[in-house]
């Protein structure tokens, strides 16, 4: 239940998602008190709040999950070789249920605001319904990808028909039967449900500002005897992960793309293309996402691809990326997108050609002035993330700090883990650290870990105040920044990049330099005693 009001707690952590209920876990085997504050009614986060049809993880089940409980490895069993929402609702409530965390968890608790009070050296959170804690440590492990990015079209108000997010779906099926969707957007999110709704919808209006690469998931049932394989691997494959480049683990050639012949190259592609591991295509050479020559291949291959499935040719030309390097946006996995454009029932809006205007009562208006008229409009137009959930709370550290002015310009971290000026605040999968680039379960159990470790160890030794210094944090930004330039995400326009949200500071987002590198250098800065933290009592 809830303790807010009397005795301070150790420490409080924001969402229960992946990263909250692994930390509440840590945090009670060191014996703290620990309460988890959750927006939603329920366990798991992201999964919680998209329930898209269509959805599904682009890590295969057998990897996106927890390895730090080998009993939970062993008795769940997953159905599918991608998993979709609802499994992946349903493994985070099993998770739940197993370590009995709900009684440490607000849920329908959002929260507004968070202060540092700098006389007792601990932070107080205030709930937007006015309700407070108070705890030494604030673990936020709010998410990368969880504050829809704020809608950019004007006239959503004067929509007569039904406007959906794929940000927070109705909990309640919807049928599409005979009706005009317009889908805005092709990312992930907008190639899923596009997909799926072309089954069902009288008319499907996929509108496409830049498009995506996206691979065939080759998704299928697991066999008790793939489970049990997967299951043998399992501890091998996670170490493998952790150490690699990646955070997946995938093989690298260690070749360029230019050193190898036509036919050399088509092979492998067209392995990997079969693998249905899209990333495998970042691992393989190893000058992909830095030359523009070596990426061009890649492009120009998939691209063929989609030409190859797409039959009307300006559709297909349509559909192939043009203005940014390949794999610098998240490559996208589906079950049948491209094949959806031969069908009758599906037209591509080409909104570089003809962009939108803005939304009028019958439908979605084009620069042309004319309109796309539809009865449900799906907007599948991202995030703000990396930064937009930490921005979205009023943070107050040091010296009346606002977390929200010191990253005006872009995010100012160490290690993508704690931020000077902002004692006892760790930020799990945050911007600067290179989670968004792997499997999420590799990056956030090395976080929780290191995290936990640092809480442990500053408490042991009685100190009440953990800060990054001013000159660590300023050192691990410039290297962020430097290695960020290195890679051709730095040329192309993605959330990675912070292009996407109108205002947002052009920054790229997530540490490139690599899990494995990463880890050395946290375990590093671990065992020099928590060099670049001030830490006082
Ligand atoms: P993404 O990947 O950011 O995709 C958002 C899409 O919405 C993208 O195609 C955008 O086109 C489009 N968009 C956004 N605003 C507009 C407006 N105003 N007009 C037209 N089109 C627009 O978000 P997702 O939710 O699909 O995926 C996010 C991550 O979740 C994904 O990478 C996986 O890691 C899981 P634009 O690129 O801006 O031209």
């Amino acid at each position: 239940g809830a303790q807010h009001g009397t005795q301070p707690l150790d420490v409080v952590i924001v969402g229960a998602g992946w990263s909250g209920m692994m930390s509440l876990v840590r945090m009670r085997e060191q014996g703290r008190s620990a309460m988890v504050l959750e927006a939603a009614p329920e366990v798991g986060g992201t999964w919680y709040w998209n329930r898209y049809p269509g959805l599904r993880c682009d890590i295969e089940s057998t990897q996106y999950c927890y390895s730090f409980d080998d009993k939970l490895v062993d008795e769940w069993n997953w159905s599918e070789r991608f998993p979709t929402q609802a499994e992946l609702l349903e493994y985070a409530k099993h998770v739940a249920d197993r370590h009995e965390l709900r009684r440490d968890i607000e849920f329908n608790t959002r929260v507004a605001s968070m202060t540092f009070d700098e006389a007792r050296d601990l932070w107080t959170l205030t709930a937007e319904d006015g309700r407070r804690w108070s705890a030494r440590h604030v673990i936020m492990a709010t998410g990368p990808l969880s504050t829809p990015k704020p809608l950019d079209i004007a006239g959503t108000e004067d929509f007569q028909g039904q406007l959906l997010s794929t940000t927070d779906w109705p909990h309640e099926p919807v049928d599409f039967t005979g009706k005009r969707v317009a889908v805005i957007g092709t990312g992930s999110s907008g190639i899923q449900v596009s997909t799926e709704l072309a089954k069902s919808a009288a008319k499907l209006f996929v509108c496409q500002r830049t498009p995506s690469l996206s691979l065939p998931a080759f998704n299928r049932p697991l066999s008790d005897a793939d489970r049990s394989k997967a299951k043998q691997d399992f501890a091998e494959h996670r170490e493998r992960a952790r150490d690699s480049i990646d955070g997946l683990g995938l093989a690298t050639s260690g070749k360029s793309a230019l050193e190898v012949s036509d036919e050399e190259l088509r092979a492998d592609y067209d392995a990997i293309y079969e693998s249905g591991i899209p990333f495998a295509y970042l691992s393989h050479y190893t000058d992909t996402l830095f030359d523009m020559d070596a990426n061009t291949k890649l492009r120009d291959y998939l691209g063929d691809r989609i030409s190859q499935i797409v039959k009307d040719p300006d559709t297909a030309a349509a559909l192939v990326p043009t203005s940014y390097p390949a794999g610098t946006r998240r490559l996208c996995l589906d079950t049948g997108f491209y094949e959806i454009f031969n069908q009758d029932n599906v037209a591509l809006v080409d909104l570089k050609r003809n962009p939108i205007d803005r939304i009028v009562d019958s439908g979605i208006r084009l620069e042309d002035g004319s309109v796309v008229d539809v009865d449900v409009i799906v907007l599948a137009t991202g995030y703000d993330a990396l930064t937009g959930a930490l921005k979205a709370i009023n943070i107050q550290g040091v010296g009346g700090r606002q977390l929200r002015e010191e990253w005006e310009s872009g995010p100012q971290t160490y290690l993508g883990l704690a931020v000077h000026g902002f004692p006892n605040f760790y930020t799990i999968v945050g911007p600067q650290s290179p989670s968004v680039l792997s499997n999420m379960f590799v990056s956030i159990e090395q976080h929780v870990d290191w995290v936990a470790a640092l809480i442990d160890d500053s408490e042991a030794a009685g100190f009440t105040r953990v800060e990054a210094s001013a000159r660590a944090q300023q050192e691990w930004v410039t290297h962020a920044r430097d290695l960020g330039e290195l890679f051709l995400h730095s040329k192309g326009d993605s959330w990675y990049v912070g292009s996407n949200v109108e205002g947002k500071p052009r920054s790229v987002l997530p540490y490139l330099g690599g899990v494995g590198p990463y880890r050395a250098k946290c375990d590093e800065v671990a065992a020099a005693g928590y060099e670049g933290f001030v830490r006082t009592r």
